[in-house]
């Protein structure tokens, strides 16, 4: 018996319909990176067979070794973005200065994405991902507040690939039938679980920890049931905190005293999510969506996650 379930297609056409006044341009927006993204996927899924792999001997704006993946992965969200005539200007983890779409090809949107997160996982085949951030162009700037966000969301590869987005209006997990080649709705409305037992950290930078932090590590290990998971790959270690619930955290340290994560690129988009189900994200005591970002590659210290384990964080660390 044939079970209809909405495309990704369907539902953000179903999102123009209820939006008033809308022309199509965000609706076509969402297309391009959904067909970035199957792209991606294809390309991820055959890397150990054609030579993608490995590294390109370059490094990007952070210093980290740039992959061969990276590389095919940012060049095809650039020029699908730019020529798909509605953005403004794109800014990319893996691209020093912005791309601004030519001026008689530019439109209403500024997209920031982390085009291969976590991508020193790809030679050891573990999931890695691309995250995204929509805010709509006010005047001349790329600096806006994350709670300016239109739209944020990301596309695990892993065992299967998911496209994770929202709207502001909840979020929605869209999975790719491979066979069909469409992202079907599989996981309506999700909303992280209030509590959970997995924190996600890095262990290997205990000694750096502020005290607070480092008691709050202490104190939970106590905690029947709690269980530590750390991939390295923060889409795979927050799709997970949204299926299962507990606490990532990435805070600053001694030798990170901003943080590791970018605050455009990954931060602001994952912090909109977490909300946006129902979790919590804190940088420094306050949202980091609040914060009035001064470059487009700064860093951030975050912890999100279930809203019980972020508030246990807090009463740690206050
Ligand atoms: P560390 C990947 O490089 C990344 O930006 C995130 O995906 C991940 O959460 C973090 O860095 C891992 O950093 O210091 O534990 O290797």
């Amino acid at each position: 018996m044939y079970k209809y379930v909405p495309t990704f297609t369907d539902y953000i056409i179903q999102e123009q319909r209820n939006a008033n006044h809308a022309t199509g341009s965000f609706t076509n927006l969402m297309a391009q990176i959904e067909n970035s993204a199957k792209i991606i996927a294809s390309h991820v899924k055959a890397s150990g067979l054609v030579d993608i792999l490995g590294k390109t001997g370059e490094t990007n704006t952070f210093g980290e070794e740039v992959q061969k993946l990276d590389e095919f992965t940012n060049k095809l969200l650039v020029d699908t973005l730019i020529s798909s005539g509605e953005v403004y200007a794109v800014i990319s983890e893996e691209m020093e200065q912005p791309v601004y779409a030519p001026k008689e090809h530019a439109g209403n949107y500024i997209v920031y994405f982390d085009p291969l997160d976590g991508s020193s996982n790809i030679d050891t085949n573990s999931p890695i991902g691309t995250i995204f951030s929509i805010y709509k162009k006010e005047g001349d700037t790329l600096l806006q507040p994350g709670k300016n966000q239109i739209a944020a969301g990301y596309i695990i590869y892993g065992s299967s690939v998911m496209f994770v987005y929202t709207f502001g209006h909840g979020v929605n997990g869209f999975t790719l039938d491979p066979a069909v080649g469409s992202f079907l709705l599989s996981h309506p409305n999700m909303q992280m679980p209030k509590k959970g037992k997995i924190y996600s950290i890095n262990e290997a930078y205990y000694n750096r920890l502020d005290k607070g932090i480092q008691e709050y590590i202490t104190a939970i290990k106590d905690q029947d049931g709690m269980r530590a998971r750390f991939v390295g790959s923060l889409v795979a270690d927050m799709h997970r905190t949204f299926i299962k619930g507990g606490v990532f955290l990435y805070p600053a340290d001694k030798k990170q005293p901003e943080g590791k994560l970018r605050l455009m690129l990954e931060v602001n988009p994952f912090a909109f999510l977490a909300e946006q189900a129902g979790g919590k994200a804190i940088s420094n005591l306050a949202s980091p969506l609040d914060i009035i970002p001064t470059s487009i590659h700064q860093r951030a210290s975050i912890v999100m996650g279930s809203s019980e384990n972020v508030d246990e964080y807090l009463s740690y660390i206050k």
